[in-house]
Parts: structure tokens; sequence; C-alpha cells
């Protein structure tokens, strides 16, 4: 696998820079990477509007388990900085979508987002994650974020907050680092299943979560005052929340 070592990471808030670190350290340690290959104009994308330069890095992977990994560094000007990833599963592996999303701007993160992400009709995760992600140390964070309306599709243990100062960024990076320990140890012990209507029912669950996603105007607010709404589309649809067959 290629480093990530890349010039925007190194502009970027310490953060943002730990966990992009912490999150590909750990899917090398864990799961059997090999190449994605991303649409030729969307991997690296650069756009100067008014002024305002937007940069996108973007990094892709699959395994065994998984059809998609994908982590993505943005910068909108010299202002915003984030950090989005997601892993998506095969079809055949009854799986919940880790997602993390960090937004910050100006030396402060504004919105630090982590989940595993039912994808079950009832939203229940399976036991083994239930039982582990409930064994994780709790640390109370001074200031909990409210979920928007589409956010109905985290789980019970999603952590949405905005990180105060260097102590809590600590915690929340030591969080990110044992759910995604716990998701990819549990994922490559999971046993694909077989029968066409299981695949259809993950493949439902991985469709709700991507158009609810789709409906986060924040994001799609910052991609169209770059791009227009025709191409934000397609990026929403393709790069960021695509939910491939
Ligand atoms: C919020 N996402 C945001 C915000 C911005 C972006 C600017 C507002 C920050 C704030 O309220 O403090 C922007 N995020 C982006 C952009 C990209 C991005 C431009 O990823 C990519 C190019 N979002 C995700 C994933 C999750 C997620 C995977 O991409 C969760 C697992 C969540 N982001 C999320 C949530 C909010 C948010 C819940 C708050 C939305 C709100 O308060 O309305």
């Amino acid at each position: 696998m290629t480093s990530l070592q890349g010039s925007l990471r190194d502009r970027q808030q310490p953060l943002i820079q730990q966990l992009a670190n912490t999150i590909e350290r750990t899917w090398q340690d864990y799961l059997d990477l090999s190449p994605y290959e991303i649409p030729a104009d969307l991997g690296y994308i650069e756009h100067h509007l008014e002024g305002e330069k937007l940069v996108i890095e973007n990094y892709c992977y699959q395994t065994p388990q998984f059809r998609k990994l994908h982590l993505e560094l943005a910068q909108v000007g010299n202002g915003l900085d984030i950090l989005h990833c997601v892993m998506f599963p095969k079809n055949e592996y009854p799986l919940p979508l880790f997602g993390c999303d960090i937004v910050g701007a100006k030396g402060q993160i504004s919105a630090a987002i982590v989940d595993l992400s039912p994808i079950r009709a009832d939203r229940s995760l399976p036991a083994t994650y239930h039982l582990q992600l409930s064994q994780l140390p709790h640390f109370e964070f001074t200031h909990p974020r409210e979920l928007p309306v589409w956010g109905d599709i985290f789980s019970q243990h999603c952590i949405f907050i905005r990180p105060e100062g260097e102590r809590e960024e600590e915690a929340f990076l030591e969080l990110v680092q044992q759910i995604i320990k716990i998701h990819c140890s549990i994922a490559i012990q999971t046993q694909p299943v077989t029968s066409r209507n299981e695949q259809m029912l993950i493949q439902a669950g991985q469709q709700n979560y991507c158009s609810r996603q789709r409906e986060n105007d924040k994001t799609r607010r910052i991609l169209e005052k770059s791009f227009g709404s025709e191409w934000t589309d397609r990026y929403m649809s393709t790069m960021l929340f695509d939910c491939a067959a």
C-alpha cells in the first residue's frame, strides 16, 4: 500500500493528521488491502473559486470483506479542514458501516463523529459489536452535539461532539482507534452469507445509509460552492456514498 503521506495531510490540523495515520495503520495491520480504482478525475481534486482553494485527496482500497475503504482529506481555503472516512462491507458480509467525519476551522474542531452504523431494519448491531462497544471506557465529553434528522441511521454508540481542548481530542482519537480495531477484528472473523435474500437485505441497509447521508446539506453546500450542483450530485453518489450492487 502506498503511503498517504501527502502534502495536504501535513498542512491539516493535528487531530486530523493523527486520525488519518491511525486509520491507515489499522487498515494495514488487520486487513488484506488491494487497490481500488477511483474514477480518474476524482482522486486528487483542486479547484479555485474567487481566490479560495478547495483541495481534496481520496484514498481507496478493497479487501476480501470490504468493497471499498475510503479515506478523504479536504481543505477549503486555509480555514476549513475535513476528514471523511467510510468502510463499505461487501454485500456478502452482515457488518455495520464504519463512518467518521471531522470538520475543523481555524484551529478548533467543530464536529467530530464516529459510529458503527447498523444496516438491519431494526437498527440493532450484531451482538459481538454491541458487547465490545459497551465495554469501551466511558469518557464524558463536555460538548455533545445533537444529530440532525437524517442522523437516525446512527447506532446508540455513536459519538458526536465538539471536542474541547487537547485532552478531549486525545480521548476522541483513542476511541476511534479502539472502534476501528474492534470492527476490523470482527470483520476478518465473519463468515459471508450465501443466500441471495440475505445479501439483498444487506444491500438495502447500505442503500438506506447512503441516501440518508446524501441529505447532509452542510457537506453539499461546501462542495456546491466550488463545483456546482451537478458535479456535487455525482461526487456524493459515486465517491462519498455510493451503493454499488
Ligand atoms: C457536518 N460536514 C459537516 C459540516 C461540514 C461538513 C462543513 C458542518 C460542521 C459543523 O456543523 O460543525 C463537510 N464533510 C464535509 C465535507 C465532506 C465531509 C465537505 O465528509 C467531504 C468532502 N458525514 C460524513 C460521515 C459522517 C458524517 C461519514 O461524511 C458520519 C459518520 C456526519 N457531518 C456528519 C454530521 C454532521 C456533519 C452528523 C452534522 C450535520 C448537522 O449538524 O446538520
